[in-house]
């Protein structure tokens, strides 16, 4: 159990809930394998723009709900799925079921595991070459070698001299892997003092930015939070276009730019919006692609100096967004953006359709950031808080 579940009523307290304290960020060296190459769109560099002229974008931003039908048509069955969602989320326990999708959405990860599992510790006792390759085993699911080490000290230790199942295994897998977890499941704390809490996205194309924050303001929204959204991809007409589909259907407002539109500008512009609205929340989503991974840190980085000048303590958190299939990727995007954005916790989507779930517990052994939230689906119900004990018996589910 975590903390937020014990002292929270809804959501809220679970996902945003209290006292959730961040750690100090780990040295790391960085790494630039992990930022996909641009795939060829036009793209102003940030630097091109004279500093003066900073805020110049500002006169092409409005405030927007409306979208295009067509593209309305193409997200509603995934926004029944949001009004569904939104109100289990409201309940004052985890949504029923949500268990048992996770184990299916995990059931990949589970069940390379469990197969391997099996396959060790059935007719082989427990000798150095059996944990040899086990270890390979869980280094070869993305657990990571530390974790992978531990969980085959833990087995050596003496306590299954009389002989080992696989079931043991699995038991022992759960118990490492929940230790690993247990420190970084935290909820997101929203301040409600701040008028807004800056949400700020970030992540590389494709891992599930845009529709996470969709799913985010629908469940804000579901708790009765105003909500403000900043087409912060400003680079594709196409991500715009999604972020004011969320927008029309959670009945949140999105500042949008045109296309081209420098996005620091945009969430300057945002940032005022919501303060002027004094909305409890602002999410600001942002490119995941450009040029160059230089170009897509300056932007970053120059939008947090931006939403600075309106308040100097926002961004008040910087959600890296990580897609599980990219596997031991994932561990390059946490050194990058941790470095340059100043991320203080991950989200990972598409842990469903993978068997690289493991990769979360990876790299929450070697950097211990919070991870507040995983997705499992494309439905807004498909993100839940991440809880450490459901994954760790998911993930060892077989
Ligand atoms: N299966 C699955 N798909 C997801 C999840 N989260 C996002 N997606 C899908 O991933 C694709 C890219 O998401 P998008 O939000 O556009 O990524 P962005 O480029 O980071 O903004 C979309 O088709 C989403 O529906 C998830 O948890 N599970
Ligand atoms: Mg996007």
């Amino acid at each position: 159990m975590t903390d937020a579940k014990k002292s929270s009523p809804g959501l809220f307290g679970r996902m945003f809930g209290r006292g959730a304290p961040k750690p100090e960020p780990t040295d790391a060296p960085s790494s630039d394998s992990s930022l996909e190459p641009v795939d060829g769109d036009p793209i102003p560099s940030p630097d091109a723009v004279p500093a003066e002229a900073e805020f110049a974008a500002l006169d092409h931003a409005t405030v927007q709900q409306s979208v295009d039908s067509d593209t309305v048509a193409e997200v509603d069955d995934q926004v029944s799925v949001a009004h569904a969602g939104a109100e289990v989320l409201a309940a004052p326990e985890q949504p029923k079921g949500w268990f048992a999708r996770l184990k299916s959405g995990l059931a990949k990860t589970s069940s390379k595991l469990g197969e391997g599992i099996t396959g060790l510790f059935t007719k082989r006792k427990l000798d150095v070459e059996t944990l040899d390759d086990l270890e390979d085993l869980l280094i070869q699911s993305d657990l990571g070698v530390e974790t992978a080490t531990r969980i085959t000290s833990a087995l050596s230790k003496g306590r299954f001299l009389k002989g080992i199942s696989a079931e043991d295994v699995r038991g022992v897998l759960a118990e490492e892997v929940q230790r690993v977890l247990e420190p970084v499941a935290r909820p997101l704390v929203i301040d409600p003092s701040r008028k807004p809490h800056v949400l700020l996205m970030v992540g590389v194309n494709g891992t599930g930015k845009t529709t996470t924050i969709g799913k985010l303001a629908s469940q804000f929204r579901s708790e009765g939070k105003s909500v403000m959204m900043a087409a912060g991809d400003t680079f594709r007409a196409a991500a715009v276009a999604q972020l004011k589909v969320w927008g029309e259907r959670t009945g949140t407002p999105v500042v949008t730019g045109e296309v081209g539109t420098e996005s620091s500008g945009l969430a300057f512009d945002a940032m005022k919006a919501a303060q002027a609205a004094r909305s409890d929340v602002l999410l600001i989503d942002t490119a995941g692609r450009l040029q160059n991974k230089q170009a897509l840190m300056d932007e970053l980085e120059k939008l947090i100096r931006v939403v600075r000048k309106l308040d100097p303590t926002a961004p008040h958190d910087v959600l890296l967004v990580l897609d599980a299939t990219t596997g031991q990727n994932a561990l390059q995007q946490v050194d990058v953006f941790r470095e340059r954005a100043g991320v203080t916790g991950l989200v990972m989507t598409k842990l469903d359709g993978t068997a690289r779930g493991g990769i979360l517990v990876a790299i929450s052994a070697k950097y211990g950031l919070p991870v507040h939230a995983i997705g499992i689906g494309e439905g807004v119900a498909d993100l839940q808080p991440f809880d450490a004990h459901e994954f760790a018996r998911a993930i060892a589910a077989g």
